[in-house]
């Protein structure tokens, strides 16, 4: 039978392409996101190869995570996979200057979020005594730049999730795998940036930087291992980058 796979902040960069190649793997997808247009067009371009349903809702909001999961039909409810992606950086400044809202948005959509979220779809994974859980953390979860505190805190924090999930759920027979990409050319810098354009891209310029569809062919791997392994983590850098302040540009 399919694999059932939930991928939140399915409708761009690394959740897209993790949904696109899933459905080229055959895995069943539930897409999730606060973009109706945006949903509905990756699911009629998804459902000519798999089963595709949608379910919008911001994972920063308690009460619309657990009733969107909550009132999946029955054939959609056995999630196999579940890929923790939804998150955000908002802004990059001292923290003596740091927005408060964008330090609420942080914690809220990386952790708080990833927490509804699992915690939504975890008892059933329990239950039938199996699943996969891939977490999205970043490079900066494991080294923390200047300003880039919270983010940092917010990717270090879903960094230690996934070793406690892993300790967790281990015993039910559930996987763990936690990914920390570096610089993946998404709208991540954009919206980092609050829509300035060029502040964002010179983040990418003068090297290649990752694109969404390598984090999703890492993805892909931690998921078809077998049975008996768990990819635990995995970290991604550009070619040109070693940390994720040092990049070689040309
Ligand atoms: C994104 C990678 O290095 O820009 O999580 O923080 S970095």
């Amino acid at each position: 039978m399919a694999r059932i796979a939930l991928i939140t902040g399915a409708t761009s960069g690394i959740g897209k392409a993790t949904a696109t190649a899933f459905a080229d793997a055959g895995i069943n997808l539930i897409l999730c996101g606060r973009r109706q247009d945006r949903l509905d067009s990756l699911q009629e371009y998804l459902s000519t190869k798999v089963a595709v349903t949608t379910l919008n809702y911001d994972v920063r909001n308690k009460v619309e995570v657990f009733q969107a999961i909550n009132t999946l039909p029955d054939e959609w409810k056995n999630i196999d996979i579940l890929v923790n992606n939804a998150g955000n950086a908002h802004g990059l400044s001292p923290i003596q200057d740091g927005d408060v809202d964008d330090w609420d948005a942080m914690i809220d959509g990386n952790v708080q979020g990833l927490l509804y979220v699992s915690k939504a779809i975890i008892p059933g994974m329990v239950e039938r005594q199996q699943g996969h859980i891939v977490n999205l953390s970043s490079v900066a979860g494991k080294y923390t730049y200047a300003n880039g505190a919270v983010y940092c805190a917010s990717k270090a924090a879903v960094e230690a999730l996934s070793e406690g999930m892993r300790m967790d759920l281990t015993q039910h027979g559930i996987k763990i795998t936690n990914i920390a990409p570096g610089a993946v050319e998404t709208e991540f810098s954009l919206v980092r940036f609050k829509g300035d354009e060029a502040r964002a891209q010179k983040v990418y310029e003068g090297f290649e930087p990752i694109q969404p569809e390598d984090v999703a062919d890492a993805i892909v791997y931690a998921i078809n291992t077998p049975a008996r392994v768990t990819v635990a983590d995995i970290v991604l850098y550009a070619k040109a980058q070693s940390a994720p302040t040092v990049i070689h540009r040309k």
